[in-house]
């Protein structure tokens, strides 16, 4: 693997603390009923969605899930329009209409996120067979979770992906548990990347807590799909450090469990590493932090400070004529 340029190396640095602000913001305005309808958050995996988007190209694109705001922040979207969204504002990405589960920034390459599980598997192997068909070397990526990898969704888009030779990576995000049930209740094996063999395509398991490990198979698996080789299925093991959403006070799990992971928290982790590999310093780093946590402000201000939807405008655009 090529490791990545030092303005890179601080950008994969910035984006994450930038989600990891945000979602911890996010989390205490909720707990003060000030945000609106449910979370579903992101804070212990964002090595994996950073990882994975450093080796894109801006005109490649992802299909994330009911838990898109990592996956978004880290493909570049709009930090405003993000935060507008959650509020049901005209701002927001999605218009208002979409919510948390529905972020979007076409132009960033985030394709409208899907709370159905497992759903955008075949939707983004449909999107790589596109850019096949109009002679594109873009790739598509389909995150989804350990839960979503035990749906039929998962088998049919794996496998025409696999035959098609479609440029698309699969990168499944098993963080343990889907909603409150345990690996251990639901997969017989020991890696979900093992099922990749059934379809006759490279399966790999990363350490999803170790960005550069994530870049680094990510790097690969696009450089194989843009060949025209086909699809990589990546599993990435992680933890969410939060409930399943804010309802969900995450009661079917250990302190323990979650300290040992909080153990290996990624921000941390990628930060020493850039200061004591990359030659980065502290202060830099320090700088960044600061610059996240004045623009989580100003985006959460703008969000609060935008305009609801016009009533009159509904069904537009809801509907195509
Ligand atoms: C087809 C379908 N079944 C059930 C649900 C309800 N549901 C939403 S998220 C979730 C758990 C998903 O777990 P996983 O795929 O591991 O993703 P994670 O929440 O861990 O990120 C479930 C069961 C749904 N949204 N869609
Ligand atoms: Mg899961």
């Amino acid at each position: 693997m090529t490791d990545p340029p030092p303005a890179t190396l601080l950008e994969m640095y910035r984006r994450m603390v930038l989600i990891r602000r945000f979602e911890d913001r996010l989390t205490h305005m909720f707990l003060q009923g000030l945000v609106p309808g449910t979370l579903h958050q992101y804070q212990g995996q964002e090595a994996v969605a950073v990882g994975v988007c450093a080796a894109l190209r801006p005109d490649d694109v992802i299909f994330s899930t009911h838990r898109p705001v990592g996956h978004s922040i880290a493909k570049g979207a709009s930090l405003r329009g993000i935060a507008a969204e959650l509020w049901g504002k005209a701002t927001g990405c999605a218009g208002g209409k979409g919510g948390q589960m529905h972020l979007t920034d076409t132009a960033a390459g985030v394709m409208p996120s899907n709370a159905i599980v497992g759903a955008n598997i075949p939707i983004a192997t449909g999107a790589a067979l596109g850019f096949r068909l109009m002679g594109l070397d873009r790739v598509a990526v389909s995150f989804f979770g350990d839960g979503g990898s035990n749906t039929g969704a998962f088998h049919e888009g794996i496998n025409l992906a696999a035959v098609k030779d479609a440029p698309v990576i699969f990168v499944c995000e098993n963080n343990q548990y889907a909603a409150s049930m345990h690996v251990s209740h639901t997969l017989r094996i020991e890696d979900i990347a093992a099922r990749a063999a059934g379809y006759g395509i490279p399966g790999v398991v990363v350490d999803g807590q170790d960005t550069l490990a994530v870049y680094a198979a990510a790097q690969e698996a696009v450089a194989r799909a843009r060949r025209g080789e086909g699809p990589t299925l990546l599993e990435a093991k992680t933890y969410r450090y939060m409930g399943h959403s804010r309802g969900d006070p995450g009661g079917y799990r250990t302190r323990a469990e979650v300290e040992e992971w909080r153990a290996k928290d990624p921000i941390p982790r990628f930060r020493e590493r850039l200061i004591g590999a990359f030659g980065q310093t502290a202060d830099a780093l320090d700088r960044i932090d600061e610059a996240c946590e004045a623009e989580v402000e100003e985006a959460i201000q703008f969000a609060l400070s935008s305009p609801e939807p016009a009533p009159e405008e509904a069904y537009e655009p809801v509907y195509a004529g």
